[in-house]
Formats: C-alpha cells, sequence, structure tokens
C-alpha cells in the first residue's frame, strides 16, 4: 500500500511537471515565432490574426497559469519556481529586456515610457468608474516578475539605500544587500494576501515594502485605520488589533498603494479605510524617493502607479 502511495504521488508529480514543461516550450516556440525574433524560413506561415498573441499576453497568460497551477499542486512549488526563473530569462533574451534596469554597461535604464501629463490625456476631465476605466487600460498591461524576484527586487534594489533596507512600519533599518531570513524582516502586502492579493497581484512591486517580520506579523490582515487606543506601538506605527495605523513617514505611500490595487484588479476598499487612506494620502504627499520608486518599478514590472504621478487623480475618485 505504501508504494503506491508514494508512486501515485510521484506520477501526479510528473504528470504536473511535464504538462508545465510543455506548456513552457510551445509558448517559448510560438513567443520566437512572433515578428519581433523571427528568422524567415520558406515553412513560416504568417498565423491569422485573430489567433495571434502578443509576446507579452502570451507571458502574461503563461504566468497566470502557472499561478494557478502552483496553487493546485503545492508540492511541485520547487519546480515551478525553477520554471518561473527560466521563463523570466526566456522572456528577456527573447522579447527584449523589459525587466532588466540596467543596460550593456551595467548603467540603470531610466524608465523610457512616457510619464507625467502626456500619458494621463486621456484621463482628463474623467472621474469614478470612468477615471478608474481609464487608469486601469494605462495598468493592466504590467509584466509580474514572480514573487521571489519580487522580494529580491525589495530588498536588493528598490528600497535599499546604501546597503540599508529600513522598515516602512516601525523605521528599524538592517544592512542587507539582498532578501534577509524571514524572521527578521520580509514583505509587507499593504493590500493582504488573505484579501485578494494572489496571484500576480502577489508579486505586484508598487504595493510590497519590506517590513519588520514581528511588526508586519502583527499588522496581519488589519485594515488601516487611525488607533485610539493602542495595544501595540512601535517607530510611529500603532494598533488596537482591529485596525492598524501607519507611521507619517510612510502613510502616503501605503494610501496611494492601496489605491492603485483598488484600480488593478478591480477590488472595494472599505469606506471606514479609504477616509483613512484619503486624509494619510493628503498628510503625506508625493516625495521624490517615492518618485524614484515609481520609475524603478516601472523599469522592472513596465507599469506605474498613476496616483504618484498625479495625486490629483485620487480626489477625481469618490468611491474606491
Ligand atoms: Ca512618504
Amino acid at each position: 500500500m505504501r508504494h503506491q502511495s508514494v508512486s501515485g504521488k510521484t506520477v501526479l508529480d510528473r504528470f504536473v511537471f511535464l504538462s508545465l514543461a510543455v506548456m513552457f516550450f510551445v509558448s517559448a516556440s510560438a513567443v520566437f515565432a512572433g515578428p519581433n525574433t523571427l528568422r524567415e524560413t520558406k515553412t513560416y506561415k504568417q498565423p491569422k490574426q485573430t489567433n495571434a498573441k502578443s509576446p507579452i499576453a502570451l507571458y502574461k497568460q503563461i504566468m497566470l497559469r502557472i499561478d494557478e497551477i502552483e496553487q493546485r499542486a503545492p508540492q511541485c512549488q520547487t519546480e515551478i519556481f525553477g520554471l518561473r526563473e527560466d521563463i523570466n530569462q526566456f522572456y528577456s533574451f527573447a522579447v527584449g529586456d523589459l525587466t532588466d534596469p540596467v543596460d550593456k554597461n551595467g548603467k540603470p535604464i531610466v524608465a523610457d515610457l512616457q510619464k507625467g501629463n502626456d500619458m494621463y490625456d486621456n484621463c482628463q476631465g474623467l472621474n469614478d468608474e470612468s477615471l478608474k476605466r481609464a487608469l486601469l487600460k494605462l495598468v493592466n498591461n504590467h509584466i509580474s516578475v514572480g514573487y521571489q524576484r519580487a522580494q529580491d527586487l525589495v530588498f536588493g534594489d528598490l528600497d535599499n539605500r546604501d546597503g540599508w533596507v529600513e522598515c516602512v512600519y516601525t523605521g528599524r533599518k538592517l544592512k542587507t544587500a539582498g532578501e534577509p531570513s524571514a524572521t527578521n524582516m520580509n514583505i509587507e502586502h499593504s493590500w493582504p494576501q488573505s484579501k485578494g492579493a494572489q496571484g500576480i497581484a502577489k508579486c505586484d512591486l508598487h504595493h510590497l515594502f519590506p517590513a519588520d517580520s514581528k511588526a508586519n506579523g502583527i499588522r496581519g490582515n488589519n485594515p488601516f485605520g487611525f488607533v485610539l487606543n493602542p495595544s501595540w506601538e512601535q517607530g510611529g506605527s500603532k494598533t488596537d488589533r482591529d485596525v492598524f495605523e501607519v507611521r507619517k513617514e510612510q502613510r502616503g505611500n501605503t494610501a496611494r498603494g492601496m489605491f492603485y490595487f483598488s484600480i488593478r484588479y478591480n477590488m472595494h476598499i472599505s469606506d471606514a479605510e479609504e477616509a483613512t487612506l484619503k486624509k494619510w494620502h493628503k498628510e503625506d504627499p508625493v516625495d521624490e524617493n517615492e518618485k524614484k520608486r515609481n520609475d524603478r518599478v516601472q523599469n522592472f514590472q513596465n507599469n506605474r502607479n498613476p496616483f504618484v504621478d498625479r495625486p490629483d487623480f485620487v480626489d477625481m475618485i469618490s468611491d474606491f
């Protein structure tokens, strides 16, 4: 019996892994056959337009499917992780260095997509649902970096200043070159995983920040709000275990990350939490570091947080 159960699991593992591998290579062939990388041959036939997918669309579809498979087959997590990294490398190689922030000379690439007012021309004069839809069109083409890379980027690049990473909640600083021990500092999902930050949303850099692991655990999945009688307090952040109040320096950043998440993934923010976040957005306006972070995130995942570029859009949306 024991033998049967073991081999049953092995067969399942092999089946899932084989499916992933086949999916990858079929997709890989399709990317290579795409117009950007086409090597003309006599046997090549132009795919019908109705079936043709852009390499970016295909990449996104593959990543979404892998996320789904990962949830169904947690026993294959290691293989899936490797496969995802391979696909990221393949994508950069075949389609272009959209996810590589460094040029051939090792110099950081400054985001070359339009930003600022030009990019938002179509949003002028819009509000509420029409503005949300217009902004979604600008941000929904992003390329997921995957979860491991997201963690590496937060600790090694986006929020690393001269080798130091600061917890967004407590202000505690840690000298580190990359992802530290998970019991020391880890990734804060401003929009909690248990409330919908799954799949590509779990890896979306616009709402991920470095946090002291203990403080992160204490925040849990509590909504943001003002705390009158704190049961825990550190570095300016506090909680009464019902709501979590973010320290002043991070308030606006967190609020704008939440607004981005709401329009990107069509997720609703409760009225009470939204009222708090709108106050925090005003209280802690966008600064140079936040603008730079937005540019850097664009380099990695190819979209921007519109509310960092255009803080005035927050006032144009009455209900996130
Ligand atoms: Ca700030």
